[in-house]
C-alpha cells in the first residue's frame, strides 16, 4: 500500500532535517493553533495523574474539575463539558486500565474518545457528479471556501470543477473567487454585470452544468432576512444542488448551532463548514454547537490560502488537537504521483538501518513536494522523535533553508559519494564545496546532519514505544498508547 509507504518516507524525511539539538520546548501546531490553549489546559489536567499507580477519588476529582475548565474556556457548552467530565471520571473508576497502559494514557484515551463522540461521525462526501450550493451570512468564508473546495475536489478525486459566482452584492466577488482559483484548471463562471443572482445560476448551469462538480457562491448577509431569504430560495430551487453547505465562521461560538439550524430550515442544510480554526480561541464552540445541529461537519478551514482546507473526521481532527498526530491525514499529504516502488525500496532499507545520503535526498525531495514542513509537523504526535512537533517557528525556517542548500550540495556529489558517505574526506569536500558554490563547512554540516539523522533512524527501529504508537494512530491497536 502506498499509504504507509509514504508515511515512512515522509517521517523519514522529516526525521533528516531535525536532529536532537533542535528541539525546543516551544508548543507550537501550525494550524489549528487557536485550540492550542486547549490542548495545553487538557494536557496539564492529565498531568495530575503523573506518577500515580492507582487512582483515588481526590485524583478524579481533581482530574475533572480540571477538563472542566478546559472545556469551558475552549467555549464547549456547559452540558457538553458535564457530562464528558461526567463519563471520563467514570471510567477512571470503573475501567481498569489494560496492563502497562498507564493511569495518564487511560485518562487521555478516555478524553479522545468522548471528544470524537461529541464531534460526531461526519457524513461520506461523493467524489463525482455533485452540485454544491455554499450558504451563509457575510464575510464567514463562502467565497474562500467557494475556491478552496473546488480545488480539493479536483486534487483528491481529479474531477473536472466549475464554479458559479452567484454573489451579486459583493463588490469585486467574482475577481476574488478567479484569483483564488487562478492556475488551478477549475472554470469560474460569473457575469460582474448583472443584478440578478437567480439569472446568473440559470445560465451559469446551462454554460458549466455538465462538470462533474459544480460549486455555486452566493451573497452573504448580516443576518437571515427578507430579501436575502427570497434570494437563496429562488437560487436553491434553480441549483437544485445535492449538496447545501453551510458556511460558519469559528469565532461566532457557540452561536454557530442556532445560526445552523436557522439556513437548515431554510435550504436544508446537507453539512456544516466550520472556518477560520486557525484563529480563535472558540473553535471548540463553534465546533460542538454545529455537530449537535444534524448538518454534521464536513470540512474545516485553517486558513487563508487554497490549501487550507481539510476534510473533517472527528478522530483525525481530535488526535490532531491533543498533540497525538495524524497519521492518516500524513498520507493525504503525500503526492499522487508518488512512485510506489521506490517508495518501497526506501522502507526497506530504512528498516535494515542502512541510510545513505541519496535516501536522505529521496526523502528531502518529497518533502519538497508535499509543501512546507508546517504542514507535515502539525500531523507529528508531540511525542514522536522526542518532541519534533514542537518545534517553533525559527526552528522549521531553519530547516526549510537547510533542505535548499543541502539539495545544492548533493547536486554536486557523485553516485558514489551519496551512496557512501564515509568516502567524503577533506578532498571530497573541497571539490563539492567548489563545484556548488558553498563552503567547506556547508558540506561538513549536511555531513553532521546525516550521521545524526542516521542514528535516529537506528533508534526508529528500535523504539518499541513510537512503533506501537505508530501502529494505534494507523488503527491497528486501539491503545492509543502515548508512551
Ligand atoms: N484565517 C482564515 N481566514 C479565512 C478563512 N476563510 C476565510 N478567511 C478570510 O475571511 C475573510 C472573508 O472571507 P470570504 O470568503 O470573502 O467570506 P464570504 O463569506 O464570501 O464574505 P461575503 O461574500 O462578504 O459574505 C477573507 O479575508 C478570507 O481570507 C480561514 O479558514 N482562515
Ligand atoms: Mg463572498
Amino acid at each position: 500500500m502506498t499509504g504507509s509507504l509514504s508515511v515512512q518516507r515522509i517521517l523519514g524525511g522529516a526525521l533528516a532535517q531535525s536532529g536532537p539539538d533542535n528541539v525546543q520546548t516551544t508548543r507550537l501546531m501550525p494550524k489549528l493553533m487557536a485550540l492550542e490553549g486547549f490542548k495545553q489546559r487538557v494536557l496539564g489536567s492529565i498531568g495530575l495523574l503523573k506518577g500515580k499507580r492507582k487512582i483515588d477519588e481526590e485524583t478524579v476529582k481533581d482530574l475533572s474539575k480540571s477538563l472542566r475548565r478546559a472545556l469551558l474556556e475552549a467555549d464547549f457548552n456547559v452540558r457538553q463539558a458535564k457530562e464528558l467530565t461526567e463519563r471520563v471520571e467514570r471510567g477512571m473508576v470503573e475501567e481498569e486500565p489494560r496492563p502497562g497502559v498507564k493511569l495518564e494514557t487511560h485518562a487521555m484515551n478516555l478524553v479522545y474518545s468522548e471528544l470524537v463522540r461529541i464531534l460526531g461521525t461526519p457524513r461520506v462526501i461523493k467524489p463525482h457528479n455533485q452540485t454544491v450550493l455554499m450558504v451563509g451570512l457575510y464575510g464567514q468564508g463562502k467565497t474562500t471556501t467557494t475556491a478552496k473546495l473546488a480545488d480539493w475536489w479536483r486534487r483528491s478525486h481529479g474531477a473536472k470543477v466549475s464554479v458559479i459566482e452567484a454573489d451579486v452584492h459583493r463588490p469585486g466577488a467574482f475577481e476574488q473567487l478567479s484569483q483564488m482559483l487562478e492556475g488551478t484548471g477549475v472554470e469560474v463562471y460569473g457575469e460582474p454585470g448583472t443584478k440578478v443572482a437567480a439569472e446568473i445560476v440559470r445560465n451559469g448551469l446551462k454554460k458549466v452544468g455538465t462538470s462533474d462538480i459544480v460549486i455555486i457562491d452566493t451573497a452573504g448577509r448580516d443576518s437571515l432576512d427578507g430579501d436575502l431569504k427570497d434570494e437563496l430560495l429562488e437560487i436553491a430551487r434553480i441549483a437544485n444542488a445535492s449538496e447545501r453547505f453551510l458556511v460558519i465562521d469559528a469565532q461566532v461560538g457557540q452561536a454557530a448551532g442556532p445560526m445552523a439550524e436557522t439556513f437548515h430550515e431554510l435550504v436544508g442544510v446537507t453539512g456544516t463548514i466550520v472556518t477560520k480554526l486557525d484563529g480563535t480561541a472558540r473553535g471548540g464552540g463553534a465546533l460542538s454547537a454545529v455537530s449537535t445541529t444534524g448538518a454534521p461537519i464536513v470540512f474545516v478551514g485553517e486558513g487563508e490560502r487554497i490549501g487550507d482546507i481539510e476534510k473533517f473526521e472527528s478522530d483525525r481532527f481530535i488526535s490532531r488537537l491533543l498533540g497525538m498526530g495524524d497519521i492518516k491525514g500524513l498520507i493525504d499529504l503525500a503526492p499522487e504521483d508518488l512512485d510506489e516502488q521506490e517508495a518501497m525500496r526506501l522502507t526497506k532499507r530504512l528498516m535494515s538501518g542502512r541510510f545513505t545520503l541519496t535516501d536522505m535526498y529521496a526523502q528531502m525531495e518529497m518533502m519538497s513536494k508535499i509543501g512546507t514542513l508546517d504542514k507535515v509537523l502539525s500531523h507529528l504526535p508531540d511525542t514522536m522523535f522526542g518532541g519534533m512537533g514542537n518545534m517553533g517557528v525559527a526552528q522549521k525556517r531553519q530547516m526549510q533553508s537547510n533542505l535548499d542548500k543541502y539539495r545544492i550540495v548533493m547536486d554536486s556529489m557523485t553516485q558514489e559519494e551519496k551512496d557512501d558517505p564515509l568516502l567524503l574526506k577533506s578532498s571530497r569536500i573541497r571539490r563539492i564545496a567548489r563545484g556548488s558554490g558553498c563552503e567547506e563547512k556547508e558540506v561538513k554540516e549536511l555531513l553532521t546532519q546525516w550521521n545524526r539523522s542516521k542514528k535516529m533512524m537506528r533508534g526508529f527501529r528500535g523504539d518499541r514505544k513510537m512503533r506501537r504508537q505508530m501502529q494505534s494512530m494507523m488503527g491497528i491497536d486501539d491503545d492509543l498508547d502515548l508512551g
